[in-house]
């Protein structure tokens, strides 16, 4: 018999957070993305305000997936999907160090929310000018702390070795 997890993924606005949860997930995903009407929209059209959703099953094991919103003003949510996660995954967007300081404070936050194993996964590696790992690593203060993985959300395999590395994670912490 397999088990069921509940994974909350987080990190600042824009990193790919929804864009991990839709390329994964075996259903159509719940999403809340709404039109950006502040100085944001130069960015990009959407954004969640509430939470994306979907389900994806890894061998034996059932992951239910869960996007926060990256945006501060919508932080309420973070506590409500927070209760009861088994883990959570931190997003960074590798084409820029913006974002990055909030990332690590973002760590600290849901760190202190549930004592469960997380990941840091730096996204977008496929972008070019990336940052490197360890410049991620050493921005985020994890220079001693848990391994930073790449990852492209467009792309389903990355997104699923990413989710098989939880998978392992959650099975040796239990
Ligand atoms: N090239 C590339 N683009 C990506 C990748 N992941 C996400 N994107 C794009 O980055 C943009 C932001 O992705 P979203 O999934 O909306 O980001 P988000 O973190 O959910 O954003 P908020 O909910 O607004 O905080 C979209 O245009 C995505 O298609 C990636 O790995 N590579
Ligand atoms: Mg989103």
């Amino acid at each position: 018999m397999g088990e069921t997890y509940k994974v909350v993924v987080t990190g600042t606005f824009n990193v790919g957070k929804t864009e991990f949860v839709r390329t994964i997930s075996d259903i159509p995903i719940v999403s809340t993305e709404k039109r950006i009407t502040d100085d944001l929209a130069s960015t990009k059209e959407e954004t969640t305000v509430a939470m994306d959703y979907g389900h994806v099953r890894i061998g034996d094991d059932l992951f239910h997936l869960y996007g926060t919103p990256g945006q501060p003003r919508f932080d309420f949510m973070w506590d409500i999907l927070a209760k009861e996660m088994h883990a959570f995954i931190l997003l960074v967007d590798s084409s820029t160090p913006e974002g990055l300081l909030s990332a690590k404070q973002l760590i600290r936050i849901f760190n202190h929310k549930s004592d469960v194993p997380f990941m840091v996964v730096a996204n977008k590696r496929d972008k070019h000018g990336i940052l490197s790992i360890e410049e991620i690593s050493r921005r985020l203060g994890l220079e001693d702390g848990p391994p930073v993985l790449s990852c492209v959300a467009i792309d389903k395999t990355s997104v699923h070795s990413v989710l098989e590395k939880l998978q392992h994670l959650l099975h040796k912490s239990s």
